[in-house]
């Protein structure tokens, strides 16, 4: 176990970090958050490598302070981004969907600070192994592509299992979801969802809409059939996935219907088309803030929760 905040290791004033959502986390949220003192995370997702170039050559415009970037493991160009992430200035490479054994060394020999996302503590014991520097133990209760464990359950055993920094992921949306995960071991917080409506989050103002509307039960997951479960917002094309899932239809087809819906989600807004990735905590989120509101809010909130809390119990 490893006890401590993970700003040092991040190299920010504050141990909170941007999820990387595909589609959504580009240059300008990423140096927003970065600003705001957390670590703002440009996603690579299922984008082109001269796409991600482009993100993080803007982002350097826009910020000196520490970024990383988001590798999509499941990606077609994970490999091609890898190599280039590498090249440049990016202080911290996190990975997701996926096991980044092979591209562990070279990042390392980079300088790099390496953090992969495990939702299991057997996958977190690998990555400590090859010499990583962080994990993010993300629940299922996260949007996008998920695992099976609940963040409640996976963060105190990835907390036992390891001797590294873990930034707790899935479900976090306010102070009290940040203090939760420091009683459960965690260093640090990832957090996507809420970043969804910050000012600095150019995705559809539909996408926006969607998730100021979202109630407690209005995810669902998608593509366990096919091996790459994701959350998403209700809507007709989870309804017409799902329909599809049930009745048995082979995975290709499913992962044709999937494909390219997260961009028409947040690029175009498309309320029946579109992939609302989101996690359960979005029926929390209500409000449209500053990024630095929202570390704010998550950060400092959670210490003057704690300091109540003692209050309350030594009374
Ligand atoms: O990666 C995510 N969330 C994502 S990626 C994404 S883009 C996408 N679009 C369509 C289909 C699939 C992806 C949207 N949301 N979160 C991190 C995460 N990583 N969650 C679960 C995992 C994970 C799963 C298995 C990490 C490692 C892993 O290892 C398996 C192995 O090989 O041991």
């Amino acid at each position: 176990m490893f006890t401590g905040l993970g700003a040092g290791i991040l190299g920010t004033k504050y141990p909170v970090i941007q999820g990387g959502m595909a589609w959504v986390s580009d240059a300008v949220l990423a140096a927003a958050v970065s600003e705001a003192g957390g670590l703002g995370v440009i996603a690579a997702g299922n984008a082109p490598c001269d796409w991600v170039k482009n993100e993080i050559d803007k982002a350097l415009q826009l910020t000196d302070k520490p970024l990383g970037l988001n590798v999509m493991l499941l990606s077609p160009f994970a490999d091609e981004v890898a190599k280039m992430v590498a090249e440049t200035p990016v202080k911290v490479i996190i990975t997701g969907a996926g096991n980044p054994a092979e591209y562990i060394a070279m990042w390392k020999e980079r300088g790099k600070k390496v953090i992969p996302v495990v939702p299991s503590t057997g996958l977190a014991r690998r990555m400590e192994k090859l010499g990583v520097d962080a994990l993010v133990a993300e629940g299922t209760e996260a949007g996008g592509h998920i695992g099976e464990l609940t963040t409640m359950a996976l963060l105190p055993q990835v907390v036992d299992a390891v001797d590294l920094p873990v930034f707790a992921a899935g479900g976090i949306g306010d102070a009290r979801g940040t203090l939760a995960a420091w009683m459960l071991g965690a260093s640090g917080i990832q957090v996507g969802t809420r970043f969804l409506l910050a000012h600095e989050c150019g995705i559809h103002p539909n996408y926006k809409e969607k998730i100021i509307k979202a109630k407690d039960i209005d995810s669902v997951v998608t593509g366990r059939s096919t091996g790459h479960p994701v959350r998403i917002l209700k809507n007709p094309l989870a309804r017409e996935f799902m329909k599809r899932e049930k009745a048995g239809a082979p995975p290709e087809e499913l992962e044709a219907l999937g494909s390219g819906c997260l961009q028409l989600a947040a690029c175009d807004g498309d309320i029946k088309g579109g992939s609302f990735m989101a996690g359960q905590i979005a029926g929390l989120c209500s409000v449209e803030q500053s990024c630095a509101e929202i570390i704010h809010e998550l950060y400092d909130g959670a210490r003057e929760l704690f300091l109540e809390k003692a209050k309350e119990l030594g009374e």
